[in-house]
């Protein structure tokens, strides 16, 4: 079933929409793994990256209540917090040594856009070589709003404060079908890409994310898949992709985990359709240690990071936050690859011994 696509992979062609159902629709796990393991070795030899990061959220206050995050809350519910500049600078001090901070959190209905550029402006005043990989096109988009800017100008603004980067949350599924009833209140596919659009042209590098695992289907990943690779054609600054396993504690649309079949089939249908992606992340937070070890063999050549206190995953029943770098040294050399400590835009870092 997989012969003409295989042909089609070993002479660099680029597959269409219905080989990547087909391939999304095979059993034959082991020989997409093997198509995917020859394209990531292409792109990146033998090489298998990480980082060191914390995250962090301000709020989990959030105006969107998505059904299917359990980490927001509304304001003045149980378990709901902000945090001040203060918190958030004691927590980067208290995480060193880290190359990078992730941010992201909820749309808070009284924060203006002033708290956020107030809020790059003190990290990188504080940590000025640290990269600050920060708010999602759902919050780019939210600040929009509440600042009454263009689009542009929120990213310029965000830029000369200090944001790097911007990482590839909120992307979800984009499919209207899907989206509507998995997260109404959200920004559409459609602008989220318009956002990531912008982003990209005012020279701000970002990532891509795809939640998998609840109400969709193989086409909907697909649709979502093709949508991508057709806006990085375009403007080439997506950095990664990482396709988030979807986690059922704790949230209103309920259902249960993927399996560690799909998971990995994900991983290798994004290597091999997302042929202008230069990375291909596997987020050892929602796919566990040993899945995200056996990625490397389908097509990943990432592991993100130490990823020190995340709270999204971990809300929605993840089972650990934070890892240290040797365990992840470990995962790596016995998936038989070469473990590279990079920096947020995939340059090595000679720090690490193993690099
Ligand atoms: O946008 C929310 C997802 C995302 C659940 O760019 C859930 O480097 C699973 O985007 N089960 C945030 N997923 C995380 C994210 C991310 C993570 C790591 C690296 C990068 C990067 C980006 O988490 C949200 C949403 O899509 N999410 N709830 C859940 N119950």
């Amino acid at each position: 079933m997989l012969k003409k696509i295989r042909e089609k992979i070993l002479k660099g062609k680029r597959l269409t929409r219905s080989d990547a159902l087909k391939l999304f629709e095979t059993d034959d796990i082991f020989a997409l793994g093997e198509l995917a393991s020859y394209v990531a070795k292409n792109k990146n030899g033998n090489k298998a990256y990480f980082v060191r990061n914390l995250h962090v959220n301000p709020t989990n206050i959030c105006v969107n209540r998505c059904g299917f995050c359990a980490f927001s809350r509304s304001k003045g519910e149980n378990g709901a917090f902000e945090l001040t500049i203060k918190d958030i600078l004691r927590r980067i001090r208290k995480a060193q040594p880290i190359s990078e901070v992730h941010i992201v959190g909820g749309l808070h209905p009284e924060w203006q856009f002033e708290y956020y550029l107030e809020m790059l402006s003190s990290i990188k005043k504080s940590f000025p070589e640290l990269h600050i990989k920060a708010f999602t096109a759902t919050e780019v988009d939210y600040m929009h709003r509440i600042s009454g800017l263009s689009l542009k100008d929120v990213l310029k603004a965000l830029k000369s404060q200090g944001l790097d980067s911007m990482p590839g949350g909120g992307a979800e599924i984009f499919h209207s079908s899907v989206r509507n009833r998995l997260c109404p209140e959200k920004l559409s596919g459609e602008r989220w890409l318009e956002v990531m659009e912008a982003a990209h042209s005012v020279g701000i590098k970002t990532n891509a994310t795809m939640l998998y695992g609840h109400i969709e289907n193989y086409e909907h990943r697909v649709d979502h898949l093709m949508r991508l690779r057709e806006l990085q054609d375009r403007t080439g600054g997506f950095q990664a992709f990482i396709p988030l396993s979807y986690h059922p504690k704790n949230t209103e649309i309920g259902g249960r985990n993927s399996s560690g079949i799909d998971d990995l089939k994900t991983i290798a249908v994004s290597r091999l359709v997302l042929d202008n992606f230069p990375h291909i992340k596997a987020y050892w937070v929602m796919l566990g240690e040993k899945v995200s070890q056996l990625a490397l063999l389908f097509g990943a050549d990432d592991l993100d990071g130490t990823v020190i206190d995340e709270k999204i995953t971990y809300s929605a029943g993840g089972k650990r936050t934070g890892i240290t770098e040797n365990e992840l040294v470990h995962l790596i050399k016995k998936a038989g690859k070469k473990p590279v400590e990079r920096d947020s835009f995939y340059r090595s870092i000679r720090r690490c011994k193993t690099a």
